[in-house]
């Protein structure tokens, strides 16, 4: 138990093909019971400090997504979740809603079978399998703008597609970069990846209403035989070690776009860690809805401490 006068927050820690998710079970403020997109704000504005202590140092690290799980609005919802990071907070997360639904399995709360989720950007459904695999029947995901280029310092023009599956993307579709999608490279990458974002920044290009884009997609080839495989910066700079769920939503937009998926095709995403998503897409009513399907590994439950004499109690902003 926390000595007197010390915060407690319990945790649930998981993977999802080698990206990390950390789910706030309790010890959170309380948000009231509207819409997810309001509590995330009220979260934003007034509560910060559990997104730092949570995820960043010394508790965490740059690369950790946190889920805050919610009362959902809808009561045949599961649950509800707002997702956030080193730097801020995310509309929905792909591989975090993998890691949720394993976690809901993992404490007894849930079975085999569907569950719908509340997001700040909408409700999504899953489905968790007898094998412990999830599918997330995500929220729309279409492109935005085609073949947008780009110049950027040091490295010459980069074309990409600007695309919304849950987050904005920025798909790099002209590979200009020297590198390899290897584990061996990703400083490059990274240097490559955030040279592009601070570029589309200036040059004023955007996803829907001004909506910043902040996640860098990069693709080549798989040697294991899947599709494709990418490499993906996050916003706060980590790149994803999972395929990227909202990111492999994105990507399925693009390749229905280009004519190069159908409905009901099955797409095969690698990561850069060789770690896959299988994904697929239905239309309705003229609006593409991805599905991802992965697997989550719990690895931790825990008690986060709060001492408040402790100057890095609210982390290392
Ligand atoms: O899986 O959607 C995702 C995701 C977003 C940021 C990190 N992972």
């Amino acid at each position: 138990m926390a000595p007197k006068g010390w915060k407690a927050i319990r945790v649930l820690d998981s993977h999802t093909a080698g990206e990390p998710t950390r789910l706030v079970l309790d010890g959170g403020p309380d948000l009231g019971g509207g819409p997810l997109a309001e509590r995330l704000e009220l979260l934003r504005s007034d509560y910060d400090w559990l997104r730092s202590a949570v995820v960043n140092e010394p508790r965490g690290s740059d690369v950790i997504v946190g889920g805050l799980l919610c009362e959902p609005m809808d009561r045949n919802c599961t649950a509800g979740i707002i997702f956030f990071n080193n730097v801020g907070y995310l509309g929905m997360c792909g591989h975090g809603t993998i890691g949720l639904v394993a976690s809901l399995a993992y404490l007894g709360r849930i079975q085999p079978g569907a569950h719908r989720i509340e997001t700040p950007v909408g409700e999504v459904s899953t489905t968790l399998h007898a094998n412990g695999e999830v599918t997330v029947a995500n929220v729309a995901s279409y492109r935005h703008a085609h073949n947008v280029t780009v110049e950027v310092p040091g490295y010459g023009s980069v074309t990409g597609d600007v695309a919304w599956g849950g987050n904005w993307f920025f798909l790099v579709t002209a590979h200009t970069h020297p590198y390899a999608l290897e584990r061996a490279q990703v400083e490059e990458l990274t240097a490559y990846t955030w040279a592009i974002r601070r570029a589309l920044a200036r040059a004023g290009v955007t996803g829907a209403d001004g909506a910043e884009i902040d996640h860098i997609e990069l693709y080549g080839p798989s040697p294991k035989g899947a599709n494709s495989k990418n490499f993906v910066l996050c916003p706060g700079g980590a790149y994803d070690r999972s395929p990227c769920g909202t990111g492999t939503s994105a990507k399925l937009a693009c390749l229905q776009a280009d004519g190069r998926l159908r409905e009901g095709e099955s797409w095969r995403q690698a990561s850069i860690l060789d770690t896959e998503f299988r994904g697929a897409f239905t239309l309705r009513e003229g609006r593409l809805y991805p599905e991802i399907t992965g697997r989550a590994w719990i690895t931790a439950e825990a008690e986060l401490l709060f001492d408040p004499a402790d100057p890095f109690c609210q982390g290392i902003r």
